[in-house]
């Protein structure tokens, strides 16, 4: 068909070449952060509903589908000559802008669809389509939650520090967190069980304020309300605080919880109730917590090492002169209490339990 052909020919029909063209459009761009999904974060969830989210818009416009190639007509597309000219513009430099592209991408695709099956008086489609519409904003809430827990708990690697005033020779808390900060740590936990509310406040503030300037997570131990009040990164608690489901509904959907576990069964657990990174320990004897069992060795690091899915940090009498051992089991994270609050130089002594760890790999996974 010659072009002026072509063009009377498609301005007589209806709208089919649009929705042709978006539903395209909406199930490539699903499937673009679909498989980022599903092969670069592997989470299972998400990719399913995307997949599922595809499925529902390839289906729902099905029995149209010998129209819409009839109407295609992708060779004499003015767009695709627009498209080839802005060369350059259309760059993505990394993964957060390829999905935040394809969601606008879909959501506009889904958006015409709903617009254009108006003309053709298929309301209850059009209905259908705003409805998916509003599933993928939903999903596109998910997925920023997600990479958000997930940038923290990426961070949950080398060393893991925990305050502990009263081994701290004398020193503040606040002072202790910025040695700790400057030397590169990328993980602090506030823990004080004895202290008074006010006087944790006041340093948990503190402590968050040098965890920003330094780029480091902020965790607070226990108190989910200071947490909550200091703009924590993160929670973490004991085996008998309240259910990490409550914890969640308190903290919403923003802040990583932390839990300690002792045993395959407490890990197993905390895993199946959504924990975003669990505690193993104590591996070896420690007098720093007052109430902890008897350690539970390196036998149960091998059974987390082997068999648990999400971050976890080693806990419980871990020094320089030990923590190969539990990097040589597998384990990524180290917290430590006594042996670093305690140093007499904290920054050397953090120096060389990094230049310890890093020794000990093919390249330089520590700070
Ligand atoms: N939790 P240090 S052991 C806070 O096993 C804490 O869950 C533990 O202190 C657990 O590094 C422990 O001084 C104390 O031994 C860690």
């Amino acid at each position: 068909m010659c072009k002026g052909l072509k063009i009377i020919y498609n301005m007589l029909n209806d709208s089919f070449r649009i929705l042709d063209a978006n539903l395209n459009r909406a199930s490539e761009g699903i499937r673009v952060i679909e498989d980022i999904f599903r092969f670069i974060y592997e989470d299972e969830n998400i990719s399913n509903e995307l997949r599922l989210l595809r499925h529902k818009i390839r289906k729902s416009l099905k029995n149209f589908n010998e129209k819409f190639l009839t109407k295609r007509s992708s060779l004499f597309d003015v767009g695709l000559k627009n498209s080839n000219k802005k060369e350059g513009l259309d760059k993505k430099n990394n993964i957060n802008e390829l999905i935040y592209a394809n969601f606008k991408r879909v959501e506009e695709a889904l958006r015409c669809i709903e617009e254009n099956l108006k003309i053709e008086k298929l309301h209850k489609l059009s209905k259908l389509y705003e409805e998916l519409r509003f599933d993928v904003y939903n999903i596109e809430k998910e997925v920023t939650i997600f990479k958000s827990l997930d940038a923290k708990k990426k961070k949950i690697t080398g060393i893991y520090a925990i305050s502990g005033e009263e081994f701290s020779c004398m020193r503040d808390n606040v002072y202790v967190a910025e040695e700790i900060l400057k030397a590169g740590v990328k993980v602090f936990q506030y823990r004080e069980k004895e202290k008074k509310m006010l006087y944790k406040y006041e340093q948990a503030k503190k402590i968050k304020a040098l965890c920003n300037k330094y780029d480091a997570l902020f965790i607070m131990n226990d108190d989910i309300d200071l947490a909550i009040l200091v703009g924590a990164d993160g929670v973490h608690i004991g085996q008998e605080d309240i259910p990490i489901k409550e914890v969640r509904k308190l903290v919403g959907d923003n802040m990583i919880i932390g839990v300690s576990t002792h045993s395959p069964k407490e890990a197993d657990r905390a895993v199946k109730e959504g924990a975003d990174y669990i505690g193993v320990g104590p591996i070896f004897k420690t007098k720093t917590k007052k109430d902890v069992i008897d350690p539970v060795g390196l036998k149960y690091l091998d059974y987390v090492v082997k068999n648990i899915k999400i971050p976890f940090v080693a806990i419980g009498g871990i020094k320089e002169h030990n923590i190969l051992e539990t990097k040589k089991r597998g384990a990524k994270c180290f917290a430590m209490i006594t042996e670093i609050v305690g140093a007499k130089d904290i920054q050397s002594k953090i120096n060389k339990i990094y230049n310890l760890l890093n020794e000990t790999s093919t390249h330089n996974v520590f700070y």
